[in-house]
């Protein structure tokens, strides 16, 4: 618990964070965690990306544990630190119990999980699917490029990657960060599989006028198709969509942005996201179909490019009942349930056996400052990630 608090300290704001990726704020905690990590007696680094690795030294075989310590802006205080945390406590726990030797442990804090640069940038690196051309597009929303963010950043650590040779699962411990495990009264979820998601950028071009001499028939607005659009993906995807279809219009911006000139330009980010994944490409082609019938109009210049896309990703069911067994040995039932957020265990899971474990989130909230957990749960959490190791030791010993 003192950690967590402590490293809630690094970009604190109001009772939550801000402290994006590649921000002072996160580089200043992810050097803290470091050192943490080195105090606690792991051998630890930190990557070029900024993914912070530490390791307890000796095993030969390993459990990788991790999330994410940057935020969305203006988040919470518990969204991907505390399964960071979590490893790092759990590592500590088996070095002072002599038990890392037999099944070491990994703890990594995957850089810009929340998507500032580049979503799940650190979590890609570790599993080799980052290509160059995707690093040098990726600008950040402070106006650097991603390249610029890690040049000035300094990491030069040793590449944290995966290695199937020694590591023989992936754990990740999250806040729910929805209603369900509060709602049904449960303490402790294992996560099915983590929905798919898709996300794009619609940009739209025009011209500026004078917005009182112009006449309507002579305008090129370059806000009126995008805002038409807009309006039509909020009509039409409760019909397209499926019952657990969740979409979000999360950004838009009209340039020059003043109430007396016809917007030269208009952008906006939008993303949906389902388990299925035949139901996405349905939804994508919908969109599509928009963009094409509004620009054969001739009024318009709509363009969609795609900025993230995330297949469904299954957990391992294996390794959750892993999880479950340790919760019932507490006398908890858990609930399985799918995320309808993305998880660093998406990207990873796509290559080892991956299994995450949720804690109740207070209100179902999150991605906001008002995010918290009760810290018995948060406790509980901690013991029944810890007690999944000990019988993964034991299974793996066997
Ligand atoms: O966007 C997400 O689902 C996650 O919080 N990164
Ligand atoms: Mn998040
Ligand atoms: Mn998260």
């Amino acid at each position: 618990m003192a950690d967590l608090r402590r490293l809630a300290e690094f970009g604190k704001f109001g009772s939550g964070v801000d402290r994006t990726a590649f921000s002072e704020a996160d580089l200043a905690a992810r050097r803290w965690l470091a050192g943490r990590m080195r105090e606690g007696g792991l051998e630890a680094r930190i990557d070029r990306l900024g993914n912070v690795c530490g390791r307890t030294p000796g095993a030969a075989r390993t459990v990788v544990i991790g999330s994410h310590t940057d935020t969305v802006p203006k988040g919470g205080w518990l969204d991907g630190a505390l399964g960071v945390i979590y490893g790092l406590e759990v590592a500590r726990a088996r070095l002072a119990a002599g038990t890392a030797k037999d099944l070491g442990i990994e703890v990594v804090s995957f850089q810009d999980e929340e998507g500032t640069f580049l979503p799940f940038l650190g979590a890609r690196g570790f599993c080799g699917e980052l290509e160059e051309t995707a690093l040098a597009e990726a600008q950040g929303k402070d106006g650097r490029s991603l390249l610029e963010a890690i040049a000035q950043a300094e990491f030069s650590g040793a590449p944290v990657r995966l290695d199937q040779s020694r590591q023989v699962a992936y754990l990740e411990a999250h806040i729910e960060q929805g209603p369900r495990l509060e709602a049904e009264g449960r303490r402790i979820g294992v996560v099915t599989e983590i929905v798919g998601l898709r996300r794009f950028r619609l940009t739209s071009e025009g011209r500026a006028d004078h917005a009182g001499t112009t006449p309507m028939a002579l305008r090129r607005d370059g806000g009126a198709p995008l805002l038409a659009f807009l309006a039509r993906l909020g009509a039409e995807f409760p019909v397209l969509g499926g019952p657990d279809t969740v979409w979000n219009i999360g950004s838009v911006a009209l340039a020059p942005g003043a109430s007396n000139v016809v917007p030269s330009a208009g952008e906006a980010v939008l993303e949906f996201r389902d388990g299925d994944a035949r139901r996405l490409d349905r939804l994508e082609a919908a969109i599509r179909g928009w963009v094409a019938a509004a620009n054969a109009g001739g009024d318009a210049s709509l363009r969609l490019a795609p900025i993230a896309r995330e297949a469904p990703t299954a957990m391992a069911p294996a390794l959750g009942r892993v999880i479950a067994a340790a919760a019932q040995a507490h006398g908890i039932e858990p609930l399985w349930l799918p995320s309808g957020a993305g998880h660093d265990a998406m990207v990873v899971g796509r290559y080892i056996d991956a299994a995450m474990l949720f804690i109740p989130s207070i209100g179902g909230r999150s991605h906001d400052i008002v995010e918290d957990t009760a810290e018995a749960d948060i406790v509980l959490g901690a013991q029944v990630l810890s007690d999944t190791v000990a019988r993964l030791a034991r299974r793996d010993a066997g």
